[in-house]
């Protein structure tokens, strides 16, 4: 038995692809926020390609921001950065590799100057972010920056023990800014449709507040290209660590499993240099926008979909749920009739078979993507993956009963939580406020739920999202999902 680190890598099977390369000779100019499953299938795997073929310069510090990080930073810390990649295929296959892009790994809460510093070392050139939707703090209805978080007010008063992402941004700024050292690019990894834009502009809003001078220095030192990412990535199982152990005999605290689909469409605008990702198939275009919409409106809105109608079918993951026929033709309305014709032509790209790829890539039996990781923290992800695509129908005056279904499964899924036969749990930041809103609206008043303005902004306000909503959840309660799917795939 092999408990992966530095030490042990030569003892490892020959048919996992190791790091060959000579890890402490790599420096990092890559600091990333947000150590989770998906950095570790994406942007560490693309550079850890790079670090194989020579490169040295772009290793990655990784940083464990909130509390919760905890336990990543442990397993990290003890295995030297070091951890194990499986891409598993849909027909069984699995490509197995040790991935050493990590070169370091930093636990924010224990010492928040030590993060600071390294975040505003002259030698890092990149600071990239997977902190999750919710995390980019603004108003669904006005897209402004939210003061009032508690995690702001701390951070705006203790500038030097910052707890949130802006705190440690504006400290490692300040820091560069006074010791005369140069800018660098953020890079926002997270699923926001122009997702370095709205990046800029929160940092920007809570910059102003405290120091307006920095602020001016941002804007001529810091760039933010946008970028969309796409790899899914489920949650590590036990099971999925006990067979690396059974089969290649790695002992790994935290293995990452993924699928062998990847992309990475970055705007190419890095005012310290990049590494040469294209190497390794990353793509560079001066205009991310039509890739991101696509890719968020159908896979991760698709998703959702298949998250609350799956879990109310009875179903655990994404691949049993796209199996029910049932659940495949409404996924495949909503892509051919709310989403793709608001969707800009891309050069290259098909969509019939961008969308087909999408279903068999949901299909894939290996993957064991449960429901309930789809499910979690739906009040940050619809708000960017759902309401843009109802906002465009509502403009054009186009069809949004598909989108308006999903609004109303995920209600039925909130209020049926908990009861006897209904045993999920909700995993959202906002659980509480959700499932006041999903069971008042079934006996107090019916727009209860949509009257959430955190989530939902003034979409309660247009008469036709109301009237194409009220009937479908109102069938929901009455008839159970199957049939109201039935009902409505035969009417739409
Ligand atoms: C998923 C995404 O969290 C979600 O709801 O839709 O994590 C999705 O798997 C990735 O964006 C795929 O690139």
């Amino acid at each position: 038995m092999t408990r992966l680190n530095d030490d042990s890598l030569s003892k490892i099977p020959g048919r996992v692809a190791i790091p060959e390369y000579d890890r402490s000779a790599i420096s990092s100019g890559i600091v990333h926020v947000g150590v989770g499953n998906f950095h570790r299938s994406h942007e560490a795997y693309y550079t850890d390609q790079l670090l194989r073929k020579g490169e040295k310069d772009w290793g990655i510090i990784g940083i464990c921001l909130l509390d919760r990080d905890l336990k990543m930073y442990k397993t990290l810390a003890n295995q030297d950065g070091l951890y194990t990649l499986v891409v598993k295929e849909a027909e069984g296959s699995q490509a197995v590799s040790v991935i050493g892009s990590i070169v370091d790994c930093l636990y924010a809460p224990a010492d928040p100057g030590a993060v600071i510093s390294v975040m505003a070392d002259p030698g890092v050139k990149i600071i990239s972010l997977t902190i999750t939707e919710g995390a980019y703090n603004f108003d669904a209805a006005t897209g402004e920056f939210q003061y009032s978080d508690p995690g702001i007010q701390w951070d705006l008063h203790h500038p030097d023990r910052p707890r949130t992402i802006f705190g440690y941004l504006a400290a490692a700024f300040r820091l560069r800014k006074n010791q005369g050292s140069p800018g660098l690019t953020v890079l926002s990894c997270d699923n926001i449709q122009h997702n370095g834009a709205v990046c800029k502009k929160m940092v920007m809003a809570y910059i102003r507040e405290g120091d307006p001078d920095l602020a001016v220095w941002i804007e001529n030192h810091v760039t933010f290209p946008n970028c969309m990412v796409d790899r899914i990535t489920p949650v590590t199982s036990e099971r999925d660590k006990k067979d690396l152990k059974d089969n290649y005999g790695i002992v790994d605290g935290w293995p990452v499993i993924c699928e062998p689909f990847i992309q990475w469409v970055i705007e190419d605008d890095f005012i310290q240099g990049r590494p040469d990702w294209e190497t390794a198939g990353v793509q560079f275009v001066p205009k991310v926008d039509p890739y991101e919409k696509m890719k968020i409106r159908l896979l991760n809105a698709g998703h959702s979909l298949v998250g609350f109608t799956g879990t109310l079918c009875g179903h655990l993951t994404i691949d049993e749920a796209v199996k029910n026929p049932l659940i495949a033709g409404f996924l495949r309305k909503f892509m051919d009739k709310e989403v793709s014709p608001v969707l800009e032509k891309l050069e290259g790209i098909d969509l019939e078979t961008y969308k087909n790829n999408l279903v068999q890539r949901f299909a894939n039996p290996y993957m064991g993507d449960r429901l309930s990781r789809i499910c979690s923290e739906s009040s940050s992800k619809i708000p960017k993956f759902l309401l843009p695509t109802i906002r465009d129908q509502l403009d054009r005056e186009g069809p949004l009963h598909c989108s308006a279904f999903i609004i109303a499964s995920w209600c039925h899924y909130l209020e049926q939580a908990g009861t006897a036969e209904h045993d999920w749990e909700i995993l959202d930041e906002m659980k509480e406020v959700l499932i006041r809103g999903a069971k008042a609206s079934n006996d107090e008043d019916p727009l209860a739920f949509l009257k959430i303005k955190p989530v939902f902004g003034i979409l309660v306000q247009s008469k036709r999202f109301v009237e194409t909503y009220l009937p479908l959840i109102d069938n929901l309660r009455k008839n159970g999902i199957e049939e109201t799917i039935r009902n409505f795939i035969i009417i739409h």
